[in-house]
Parts: C-alpha cells; structure tokens; sequence
C-alpha cells in the first residue's frame, strides 16, 4: 500500500541553489522507488481497463487544472481539441523552461522523472497521440540525462505504451512559445506562428498537437491518483523563490497563498522588501504583499516565479537587466516587438518617467504577434506604479 504520490511528498520547500538546504531534497530516480511511493498506478489503471481516456479527460475537466506554464489556459480544453482530432497526434511536453526566476520544471524534470513521464503517458493515451517528444531546454543537461536514464528504466519494464524520446530544445527564450517551438522541431528557424488555427488543430507537421508544460502534466497522476475533487481542494502550484530572502527555494503552496506569506515561508517579513517581481521577464513589479497568489487575478502570476528586492536594490538595474534581455529574446519576426524593445532599453537607460511616453510604447508592444512582445513592457509600467505607491 504505496503512500498517496503528491508534490508535498516531495518534501518541498527545499533549497535548490546556493545556501543552506532547509530539507534535503529527496529525488525519485528509480521505478521501484516511484512505485513503492504509489507511482504508476493511475497508468496502470488506464492500461488495464480500469480507467479510460475519457475517463482521465473527465478528471482533468473535474479538477479544473489550469495551464502551469504561464498562460493558465483550462487543461481539458486543450486535451478534448486534441482528442477531437484525426490520427496522426502528437505530444509535446513543453521543458524549454527558460522565464528567468522560474526553475520548478527543471527541479521536477532531474528529481522526478517518472512523475512527468507518467504524466505525459496518460495524456497521450487520453489524447490518442501516437508519439511523445520531450521538448528539453538545451542546457539542462542533468534533466536530459535523467529523463533518458528513466525512460531506459520505463521501457525496460514494458511500460512504455507510446513512444517517447527526448529532443534538445534550439537554446533561445523563444523556443519556449508553443508555436516556435513546433518551428524548431520542424527544422525551420524558432519563430512563432499566427493563431489561430492553435497547435490542438494544426501542430507538429500539421497535425494536431497537445502541447503542455511539464508541471501540467506532472499534476495529471497527482488528480487521478486522490481524485479530481480531493486535488482541487488543495490546488497546488510550485513557486520558485529567490532573491532577498533567507531561504530561497521551491515552494508547494496552494493557489490563493497572500503573496506576504509566501516569502514569510521563505524566511523573509515582506515590509523589508523594497518589491518583488513577480512572473518573471514577462511579469511586474509589486508591493501588494496581500494579493493572493491565483491566476488570472489583478496580477499576473507567470509560470509562479517570485523574486524578492530588498532595499539596498536598485530596481531600475534589474528593470534594465530584464528589458535588454528581452531586447535580445525577441525573434524580429513582427514589427513592434523589436522597434519596441529597443527603444524601451533606451527609455530604462535614461529612467525615463513620463507616463505618457511610457504608456504609448506599452500601447505599440501590445500589437505584438506573440507573449513575448505583448507582455515586454509590464515591468516598467508596475515599476513606476510601484514608485507612485512607495
Ligand atoms: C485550443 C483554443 N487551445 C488558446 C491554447 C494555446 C496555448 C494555451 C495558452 O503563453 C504565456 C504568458 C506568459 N483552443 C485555444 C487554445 N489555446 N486558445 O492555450 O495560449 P495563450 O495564447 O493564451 O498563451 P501562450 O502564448 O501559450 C503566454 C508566459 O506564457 N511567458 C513565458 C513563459 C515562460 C515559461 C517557462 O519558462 N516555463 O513558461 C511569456 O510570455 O506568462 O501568459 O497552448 O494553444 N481556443
Ligand atoms: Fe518575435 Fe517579438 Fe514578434 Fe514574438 S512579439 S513574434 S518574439 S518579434
């Protein structure tokens, strides 16, 4: 009688970089590990007719699980597109984790590969791809090498019902888009392309495509092992913490956590810190430290990174850092984007304050094709927000 498999059995909050590490950090490298603690029984299930696909689809719908890898798009959505589809289907299981503050995927994709590899498999059989590619950001070596060295394991054991292999991600931020993505894997240049028709219609090669973020789908045997209800209840979400706190980390908390008590959690008292920002490149600066970290609320929340600045921070630096490192991101595909991001490097430098300038280049970045672009200015508006507040 294996323990409930769940994040929190993970031991987390643990300390995955520099300092002292709050708890060991207990990785799952071996089948017979991940099956003592309960793992493989919701595959099982599906394989032996105990579950069905529509069965795992009614799940996913019933927990409302919502996408992990920044935009919270609703999981089932995506998977019944899929699902719809004509044969043949892929998976793409989206580990090109590249947000700067984030590093939950690389954590689940080195401790726990048989997790997300779990995962994948009941979404492909529920969706009815035909083959999975693990699309892995190119640096994180350690995380290709784990997957391999499980899916040598998987395959071994006879437990591997779809094909799966690995593929190295073409090394820049925008790999991570979805659509660029399947570019790259298609040997074109990483651009991304103009949606619709989404990556469920028209993805790999045409054919439709569920792509999803490893903690998305590190969250699928997680449902269908304490059912969906049980999962909802305690909807966890990993938040990588770092910066001015005394325990930088990953952190399992439930969604609608105040942001105050997450960094409480990480051994900082948020009325020592100047701001955070929070989702990254992508996100904003904020002092709210009682907004309760859920999606699609006032703030955006990313992919849940939070990173904290105390007062000895120069926040227009780190603005600086992030609006050229989106200056470099940015694909030049479509117009505003880098005539934008340029310009808005030049503005940072010289702590341009004028609201008006400000907000006609937001208005410009806003009629990007891609995230990128549309989002590329929200730390420079909340960092004058946060100034007016302060
Ligand atoms: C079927 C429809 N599918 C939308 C799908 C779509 C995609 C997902 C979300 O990400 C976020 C941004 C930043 N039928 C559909 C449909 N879909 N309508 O749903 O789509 P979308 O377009 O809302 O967002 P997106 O472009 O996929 C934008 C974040 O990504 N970001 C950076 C992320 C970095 C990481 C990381 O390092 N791990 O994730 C940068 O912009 O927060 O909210 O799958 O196909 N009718
Ligand atoms: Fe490329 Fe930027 Fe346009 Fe996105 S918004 S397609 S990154 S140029």
């Amino acid at each position: 009688q294996g323990r409930l498999v769940s994040f929190r059995d993970f031991r987390l909050p643990f300390n995955l970089g520099r300092g002292k590490h709050l708890l060991p950090p207990e990785p799952i490298l071996s089948l017979a590990q991940y099956r003592a603690l309960g793992g493989l029984q919701a595959l099982a299930a599906l394989l032996q007719g105990g579950a069905s696909p529509e069965g795992v689809l009614r799940a996913v719908e019933e927990a409302g699980l919502l996408g992990r890898g920044g935009a919270a798009f609703p999981a089932h959505v995506k998977m019944r597109a899929v699902a719809r589809g004509a044969a043949p289907k892929y998976l793409v299981v989206n580990a090109d984790e590249s947000e700067p503050g984030n590093f939950k995927d690389r954590f689940l994709l080195e401790h726990h590969p048989f997790l997300v590899l779990e995962g994948a498999l009941l979404a492909a059989l529920a969706v009815g791809a035909e083959r999975v590619y693990l699309y892995v950001r190119e640096e994180f070596e350690a995380a290709q090498e784990s997957l391999q060295k499980a899916l040598g394991e998987l395959e071994e054991a006879g437990l591997l019902p779809v094909p799966m292999e690995v593929f190295r991600s073409g090394g820049l931020y925008i790999c991570g888009e979805e659509t660029a993505l399947l570019e790259s894997m298609e040997g074109k240049r990483a651009e991304p392309r103009l949606k619709p028709p989404f990556p469920g219609e028209k993805g790999l090669w045409g054919r439709p495509t569920l792509v999803q973020n490893v903690e998305t789908l590190a969250n699928l045997p997680l449902i269908l092992r304490e059912g969906p209800g049980t999962w909802r209840a305690r909807e966890p979400k990993l938040f990588s913490i770092s910066g001015d706190v005394a325990h930088p980390g990953l952190y399992e908390l439930p969604l609608g956590t105040p942001l105050g008590e997450a960094l409480r959690r990480a051994g900082r008292e948020p009325s020592e810190l100047q701001a955070v920002l929070l989702g990254g490149a992508a996100g904003v600066f904020t002092r709210d430290f009682a907004f309760p970290l859920r999606f699609k609320e006032r703030l955006p929340l990313g992919a849940g990174a939070i990173v904290a600045f105390g007062p000895a921070v120069d926040l227009w630096e780190v603005l600086l850092g992030l609006v050229h490192f989106l200056k470099e991101e940015s694909c030049g595909k479509c117009f505003p984007c880098p005539l934008g991001t340029a310009v808005q490097v030049e503005m940072v430098g010289r702590r341009e304050r004028n609201p008006a300038l400000v907000r006609d280049l937001a208005e410009t970045l806003k009629g990007s094709l891609c995230g990128l672009g549309q989002s590329a200015s929200w730390a420079y508006q909340s960092l004058l927000e946060v100034e007016g507040a302060a």
